[in-house]
Order: structure tokens, then C-alpha cells, then sequence
């Protein structure tokens, strides 16, 4: 497969309502598009998950501009490619980090192939599941009321999974207030790495609340002390900002620094790498689920396809466009019946992204040629 052309975009997109972390607040989501071409006028589409600011992870939407720009583009537009998986492990393979802009590269070459192949983006990754199970990421609120109030709006649309945001101070309280409000909601929190191993009494009194799990509550690059803190807690820990690679998921698991793991297609550079964590999951007996960057309706479709991989047995954090979107940039939205999402058997991703519509949020593009 020889790509002829290769078109970055940045757009932004407002979210309907500003998500709050432990590291921050997003009022809006700024992303890069990346759509290769092929000579037979088809066109494979993903996005960066990289934010503006170096706050998740090191990585910006300049960066990836830059790493695009610079490095990635020239070596898929110079070499000819016979199968997704060859990007990473051939073409890719010498470039240090940059999971996200590798993973948006790679990610286009990957729906590309699946629609020249006239298969689904899931089938082609190996996946089997018709349709996957949703929860939702709740930021942190000025209230516990309110937070209250969007737990039960998601409750009644059915999502199957809770997942609050917590830091010092809006932890415990909040987490034990919404157990005696739901004793038996599937609940879980994620600290994004607001935490040490000085607060473990605090993190041991989450004890009590049979949470499904506790998701990245020490250091972003850390997987010692998560293993230290794992031994000493019931709840199982999900690692998240610590796994980019299949080689941090086998060290976690030796080191036993969690039970559970949250995939992003992004921080694991790419959707080669996130089959391979899969399968080494299935092997040491690790449930999975997909986690999310706030991203337009192009990288849900992206993280609808990995989920349908059988090992993502806990719901992940893929909910409907329309929780973040007044319009998302694809025809249909993503939308989600009953907590689940029917996995698309269209060709690639299986969504159609809207020109028109993509064309009203980009601010900028630029468009690279073969030589
Ligand atoms: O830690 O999972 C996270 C959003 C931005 C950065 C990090 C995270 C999140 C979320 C939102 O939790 C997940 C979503 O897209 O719904
Ligand atoms: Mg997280």
C-alpha cells in the first residue's frame, strides 16, 4: 500500500460542559486530524489525542505537529506498506516516544487498510464483539450534588459503568456520600496520579466502598510504588498514564503493580501495540477496558474498534458524542442505547467523517505530497 498524501488539521471542538481533573480543567478540546491517502482515492482517518498543554502526559498538540510534520509523515509517504503492524515495528521503531503522534499516524494507515481490504476496522484487528459495554468519566464538580445529579442523568440512560475523578479533599466523602445514595452502581475512581504513598490511609479508607478499582493514584511514571501500595489495598489499581508499551504491561505485572489495565490507543503508540497488550493480558488473566481523551467522534470509533477485542471485559470510558458535543465531526454521531455501543461492520471505522463539518472546526491545515 503506497500512501500519495498525507493532510493534518487542527480543530477545535467546546465541550458542552468544562471537565475537570486533578491536574486541570478542559473548556474545550483542540486536536489534530490525520488523513492519509491512498492512490485509489480513499482516505483513513484518526486523530491525536494529545491536549494543548503538557498536563496528562509530555506530550502537546505541537509536538505532535512537529513529530508529524517532521518525522512521521515523511517515512509513510516514502515507504511502501504492506500491513499496519509494519509502522511500528519497522518504520517507527527507532523514534523515541511520541506514542500519541505515532499512534494518529499509524491510526489513519490502520482504516485505510481496513477499507482497502472492504473490512471493518474491528474485524481487521482481530475484533469479535458485536457490541461493547459504555461507562462514563465524571470530572470533579463544585458539588457533591451535582455530581449526584450526573451520576442519575447517566444511570438513566444506562450506562453500565461509573467512573468519578478524585484528588485530596474530594475523595472520600464524595465516593462514601454517592454509596449510600447508589449501595450497588458499578463504582470506580481515578486519581490521575494526584497522590504518594504518604496518603495511604486515605487511599485505604476507599476500602470500604467496593470500588470496581482505583485507577492511576500514584506518579505518572511510576510502577514501584504502585506495587507497594496494591499490596496493602483490597481495591484492585488500574494503571493508566504509566503503560506506553507491552513492555511496561509485562514489568507492572511482575512487579504486581496492578490487576486491572486501561488502554489508550494513544499513550500506547498505536493500535499494533494495543493488540499486543491485549494478548498478553488474555495470558496473565488482566481484564481490560478503553480508556478516553475527550475525543471527537474520529478517536471513538478508533477506541469502538479496540474494544471489540475480546479481553476488554469492563466497560470502558467510550460514552455518546452528545455527552461532550453540541455536533461531532462524524455521520452518525456515536450514540449509546442501554449502556452499549453497536460495533460498526462498515468498512474501516465504520463512521463517515463530515467534511463540512470538519472544514467549520479546523483552524489550521496543511497538506504533504509524495515527492
Ligand atoms: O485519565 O482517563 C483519564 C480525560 C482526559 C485526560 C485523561 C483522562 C480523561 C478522562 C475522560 O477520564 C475520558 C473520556 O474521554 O470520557
Ligand atoms: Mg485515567
Amino acid at each position: 500500500m503506497k500512501i500519495k498524501q498525507v493532510i493534518l488539521r487542527h480543530l477545535k471542538l467546546d465541550l458542552l460542559e468544562p471537565f475537570t481533573t486533578s491536574f486541570g480543567t478542559e473548556y474545550d478540546r483542540d486536536f489534530i486530524l490525520v488523513e492519509a491517502k491512498s492512490d485509489a482515492g480513499i482516505s483513513g482517518w484518526a486523530e491525536s489525542v494529545a491536549m494543548v498543554d503538557p498536563l496528562y502526559n509530555e506530550e502537546t498538540l505541537k509536538t505532535n505537529w512537529h513529530m508529524l510534520k517532521d518525522y512521521l509523515i515523511p517515512i509513510i509517504l516514502k515507504n511502501e506498506i504492506l500491513h499496519p503492524d509494519d509502522i511500528s515495528e519497522k518504520y517507527f521503531k527507532h523514534i523515541r516516544g511520541n506514542y500519541m503522534a505515532k499512534a494518529a499516524m499509524e491510526g489513519a494507515v490502520w482504516d485505510l487498510y481496513a477499507k482497502k481490504q472492504n473490512a471493518s476496522l474491528a474485524s481487521t484487528l482481530g475484533g469479535t464483539k458485536k457490541k461493547i459495554e459504555v461507562g462514563v468519566s465524571i470530572g470533579i464538580k463544585d458539588s457533591i450534588d451535582s455530581t449526584l445529579d450526573m451520576i442519575e442523568a447517566c444511570r438513566v440512560e444506562g450506562y453500565k459503568r461509573f467512573k468519578l475523578k478524585i484528588k485530596p479533599g474530594w475523595d472520600v466523602e464524595l465516593i462514601e456520600k454517592v454509596r449510600n445514595v447508589y449501595p450497588d452502581i458499578p463504582l470506580m475512581a481515578d486519581a490521575n496520579s494526584a497522590y504518594t504513598l504518604q496518603d495511604i490511609d486515605r487511599l485505604s479508607a476507599l476500602d470500604d466502598f467496593n470500588l470496581m478499582m482505583i485507577e492511576q493514584p500514584l506518579a505518572y511514571n511510576d510502577i514501584i510504588d504502585h506495587a507497594e501500595l496494591q499490596s496493602r489495598l483490597k481495591t484492585p489499581i488500574c494503571l493508566d498514564e504509566s503503560i506506553h508499551s507491552l513492555e511496561d504491561v509485562r514489568k507492572a505485572i511482575k512487579l504486581g503493580s496492578c490487576q486491572i489495565i486501561n488502554i489508550k490507543i494513544g499513550r500506547v503508540g498505536g493500535l499494533t501495540e494495543a493488540k499486543k497488550i491485549h494478548d498478553l493480558c488474555v495470558k496473565h488473566d488482566i481484564p481490560l477496558w478503553c480508556g478516553g481523551m475527550l475525543e471527537s467522534g474520529i478517536g471513538r470509533a478508533h477506541n469502538i474498534a479496540i474494544t471489540s477485542l475480546p479481553n476488554f471485559t469492563l466497560p470502558g470510558d467510550t460514552a455518546a458524542s452528545s455527552l461532550y458535543w453540541a455536533e461531532d465531526i462524524i455521520d452518525p454521531e456515536v450514540t449509546v442505547e442501554k449502556g452499549t455501543i453497536l460495533v460498526p461492520d462498515l468498512p474501516g471505522i465504520g463512521y463517515k467523517p463530515s467534511l463540512e463539518k470538519i472544514n467549520k472546526y479546523t483552524i489550521h491545515s496543511q497538506t504533504f505530497n509524495i515527492s
